[in-house]
């Protein structure tokens, strides 16, 4: 298994829409493998395919709390097939901006319908920290971002600055 680098913003492909996957193979088994390991090094709660350069709609998840173990979900091709009308709010953080947090409001639970790491259906009900997390993650299939939620003031802010720490260490 390999640790792979993590794509940073602004990259460019942090706002491409992934593509579906056709095949659940052995070189998309190597794929889930490394995402895992690179979600757990982070650590994250969570990593889309598009956040180690794959613009494939695959993320892995583990909401997991240190004593239970742990506890990997592996969702390919996810949709989200029903949402509540009520609301939560989470403090949210992204490996692919690091190091900048911000509250964001999404629906309290999703259903959420997918193909496992066998290729089998499976549907997902989830609420709390796992409905958040998913909902984040299908985003980034969808080229979008957490701060896409925030003011525009903030945003640029996080943007600019982003921009000029690429631009500083390209020039290294
Ligand atoms: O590790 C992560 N923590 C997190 C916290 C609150 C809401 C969403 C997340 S996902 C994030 C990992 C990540 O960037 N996944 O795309
Ligand atoms: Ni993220």
């Amino acid at each position: 298994m390999t640790i792979k680098p993590l794509i940073i913003l602004p990259d460019p492909l942090l706002r491409e829409v992934s593509t579906p996957i056709e095949r659940v193979d052995s070189d998309l088994e190597r794929l889930i493998d490394d995402m895992l390991e690179t979600m757990y090094d982070a650590p994250g709660i969570g990593l889309a395919a598009v956040q180690v350069g794959v613009t494939r709609r695959l993320l892995v998840i583990d909401v997991s709390k240190e004593d239970d173990g742990k506890q990997p979900l592996v969702f390919i091709n996810p949709e989200i097939i029903a949402s509540s009308e009520d609301r939560s709010v989470y403090e949210e953080g992204c490996l692919s901006i690091p190091d900048y947090y911000a509250e964001v409001e999404r629906p309290a639970s999703v259903t959420v319908k997918s193909l496992d790491r066998h290729g089998k259906e499976q549907v997902t009900e989830a609420n709390g920290l796992l409905a958040t997390c998913l909902q984040h993650e299908i985003d980034h299939l969808d080229g979008k971002l957490f701060i896409d939620y925030i003011s525009r003031l903030k945003r640029e802010m996080v943007i600019r600055k982003f921009t000029k720490a690429a631009k500083s260490k390209a020039a290294l």
